[in-house]
């Protein structure tokens, strides 16, 4: 069976116009509409005029070569979120890949690793500008054909989470007690510290009027339509530039086969899926719950606004009925490898982060270990060795939530909500205010590597730095 989004018109799979060699993919960013509904048509910037960008369809180990033309007026990087490619391709600047120039356009190949569900996005960096970067509509799924199956079901759905219409705003209403883990009395202090010293009014945070999934706000677009006992896979992609996502639907439980593209050691059943910034889930719904459903997000202002898609049995009638889960803390830990013991790092590095309240112009500043990156030095930069395990301790001393995010690299979870794991292969990790947060990773793909925080304005303002090789 073909997954939904394949019901797009717009595949991309147009002859490069540039050499007489046929690209696999074209993708084309230009300014475009978006239909959330027939009352509200948004005007951004879009790969091949759609929302998502085309499915891009790889297979593992097989070399791709994709068109990537701008007709915009301002130079763009597109980023392979979640691959193992070579600095030249993986489309962030600071790590030197060249910019698809303004209305020009640029040839990449590159081989498709590893397998699972990845994406696309923009990687430039808007700072106070919301009409630029990932506050537009410049994401699109990848999927890399497995060597192995994930799990038996009788269908794939792709959703993209996606908030339309950014404004600034003083102070944000997003969840944050949904991780599981306390906060951490040493923390807490740096914080108040921090706090005094920056006591000015909290900085600027981004605001959205308009949700949707695949382009459609609730109520709008084509119900998921489902048989009773069917499995269905949902992949399920938080292209958000900032905001963490839940999702939920009544009466049945997801049964987690896959983070961030990656499967998991434990298959878990949960009644809720919580997604930091550019995370992705893959789980299977058995559907044994007739009905016309919301699939939601549990924020009640969201869903109002869009944030949800229909789910519909066949023969099923009435108005979409949504109810909320019970109250459940999202915890990484239980997708891992029971009673597993790590390979122990050749190095550790510990990063504390520090927000400095309103520093730049409104803006919060981001501090790791005393330092903000710096796009004109595009330092700090910390130095690593091939073949070596660095283990990476994140310690928060802010109240928000940072989706961690590692470049040409994914890493396994050691220690999350102070519970140790193992097995658990990601590359965004969501870090609970006034927690840490363990990971380790392998350095073998030389190379510049960006590390950030996915949250668009933390690693604008600060929160970022880059690993070299020796
Ligand atoms: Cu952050």
């Amino acid at each position: 069976m073909l997954p939904l989004m394949l019901a797009a018109p717009q595949i991309a799979r147009t002859a490069a116009d540039t050499t007489g060699d046929k690209a696999d993919y074209t993708l084309r960013i230009a300014t475009g509409l978006v239909e959330l509904s027939p009352e509200h048509i948004v005007s951004t910037t879009l790969y091949n005029g759609q929302f998502p960008g085309p499915m891009v369809r790889l297979t593992e180990g097989k070399r791709v070569v994709v068109d990537i033309y701008n007709d915009t007026d301002t130079p763009e990087q597109l980023h392979w979120h979640g691959q193992f490619v070579p600095v030249d391709v993986d489309g962030a600047a600071e790590e030197g890949t060249p910019y698809i120039p303004a209305h020009g356009m640029r040839r990449i190949s590159f081989v498709p690793q590893p397998s699972g569900f990845r994406f696309y996005h923009t990687h430039v960096v808007p700072m106070n500008n919301l009409s630029m970067g990932t506050y537009t509509g410049q994401a699109g799924p990848v999927y890399i054909e497995p060597v192995n199956n994930p799990g038996a079901y009788d269908r794939e759905v792709f959703l993209v989470l996606k908030e339309f219409v950014p404004s600034f705003s003083q102070g944000g209403d997003m969840a944050m007690d949904f991780l599981v883990g306390e906060p951490i009395k040493e923390l807490q202090d740096i914080g108040k510290k921090a706090d005094a010293q920056f006591g000015g009014p909290k900085g600027y945070e981004v605001g959205y009027d308009l949700f949707g999934i695949n382009g459609k706000m609730l109520g709008h677009g084509e119900p998921i339509h489902v048989r009773q006992g069917e499995r269905v896979l949902f992949h399920v992609l938080n292209a958000s530039a900032g905001e963490i996502r839940s999702l939920a639907l009544p009466g049945h439980v997801f049964k987690v086969v896959a983070l961030d593209g990656n499967p998991v050691p434990t298959q878990a059943e949960v009644p809720v899926l919580w997604l930091g910034t550019a995370e992705r889930i893959s789980a299977i719904v058995e559907m044994k719950h007739p009905g016309v459903w919301v699939m939601g997000d549990l924020s009640d202002d969201d869903r109002g606004h869009g944030m949800g898609i229909v789910v519909e049995y066949a023969n099923a009638k009435g108005k979409p009925q949504w109810s909320k889960p019970r109250p459940y803390k999202w915890d990484y830990t239980i997708f891992g490898k029971a009673g597993a013991t790590l390979a122990s790092p050749d190095e550790t590095m510990e990063f504390t982060v520090v927000k400095h309240n309103g520093a730049l112009n409104g803006f919060n500043q981001w501090l790791l270990n005393d330092k903000a990156f710096s796009m004109e030095t595009l330092k700090p930069v910390y130095t690593v060795h091939e073949g070596r395990r660095y283990r990476l301790k994140f310690r928060n001393a802010s109240d928000d939530i940072h989706p961690l995010h590692l470049h040409r690299h994914s890493f396994e979870l050691v220690r999350v909500g102070g519970k140790p794991t193992a097995g658990v292969i990601k590359d965004v990790v969501m870090m609970g205010g006034f927690q840490e947060v363990e990971f380790d990773f392998v350095a073998d793909h030389p190379g510049l590597t960006l590390f950030h925080c996915h949250q668009q304005l933390h690693m604008d303002f600060g929160f970022m730095f880059l690993f070299q090789y020796a």
